[in-house]
């Protein structure tokens, strides 16, 4: 069968599942949260990496449903962890462009908090780098519409995609997320560090809050905290976990 008429069933087949990394805070090494990553247990496959299948979803326009799902599946975890005693963790979800580019969306969200019951000062939702269908004004109703809704923003793999300064500037986001080519030539490569030195003090100007993904080292984790960044999220903490393992991540460090 084509892999687009799989995915097409999956969803029904209940053959997706969402793994989550834990993000931390660089001062207090804390666990402050987690991101949810999806996954698609595949019957032949195993379990594909979402870069095998989220563009597929979006070509297809069975992005919105997947989104959905994906959208309900990690509010559910973050309540199920609230009710487990876990009730100080920020939940990040990833968003496609293809969804939120959809004028429903905040209709969505919103139904999804309500039906799932939520809290949703403790969501967090992740805007793509590659937000080529809306404006910079369009950004900003968006943004502007889930910020009233409660829910934290942060821009995706910052640095590698289309949000220029202006719509850094303009846009009321609360962090960006600085992407993991830059940390990788951290602290080796002089011009990456110099990079990710400057998207810091850029975004602290703005009074953003900056997490640095795929910290794989302690140098990394050191020029990281010497650079002031707030938060990091990488292998050097944990790679994502599925539901059981997180659980069982979770015991351990309270
Ligand atoms: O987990 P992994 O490193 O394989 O993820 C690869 C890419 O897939 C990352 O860019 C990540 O943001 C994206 N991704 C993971 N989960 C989701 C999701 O639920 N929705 C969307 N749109 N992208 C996701
Ligand atoms: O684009 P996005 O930031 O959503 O991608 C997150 C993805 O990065 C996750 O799917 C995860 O598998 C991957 N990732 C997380 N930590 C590390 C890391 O330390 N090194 C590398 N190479 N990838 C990582
Ligand atoms: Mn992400
Ligand atoms: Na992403």
């Amino acid at each position: 069968m084509l892999m687009q008429e799989e995915l097409r069933n999956a969803i029904e087949l209940s053959q997706f599942v969402l793994h989550y990394q834990p993000t931390v805070k660089l001062d207090s090494q804390k666990v402050v949260g987690m991101e949810a990553l999806v996954r698609w247990n595949h019957p032949d496959r195993g379990l594909v990496a979402p870069d095998q299948f989220i563009q597929l979803a979006e070509d297809s326009g069975l992005i919105h449903k997947l989104g959905e799902w994906v959208l309900r599946q990690a509010c559910l975890q973050c309540v199920a962890l609230e009710k487990a005693g876990f009730d100080s963790y920020v939940m990040s979800i990833n968003l496609s462009s293809k969804q939120i580019a959809d004028p429903g969306f905040v209709a969505l969200f919103n139904r999804v908090v309500e039906e799932t019951g939520v809290n949703v000062s403790k969501l967090e939702l992740e805007l793509p780098a590659d937000m080529l269908m809306l404006d910079i004004q369009a950004m900003m109703d968006l943004v502007q519409s889930l910020k009233r809704a409660g829910v934290m923003i942060s821009l995706d793999d910052f640095g590698t995609g289309y949000c220029s300064l202006g719509c850094l500037s303009q846009v009321p986001i609360d962090s960006v997320k600085i992407d993991r080519m830059f940390v990788k030539g951290i602290p080796y490569d002089q011009k990456s560090g110099e990079v990710t030195n400057a998207v810091i003090a850029l975004a602290h100007k703005l009074n953003l809050n900056v997490i640095a993904e795929g910290v794989e080292t302690r140098e990394q984790l050191k020029f990281l905290q010497d650079a002031n960044c707030e938060m990091a999220q990488g292998n050097l903490f944990s790679h994502a976990l599925d539901e059981e393992q997180l659980a069982g991540y979770l015991s351990n460090i309270e």
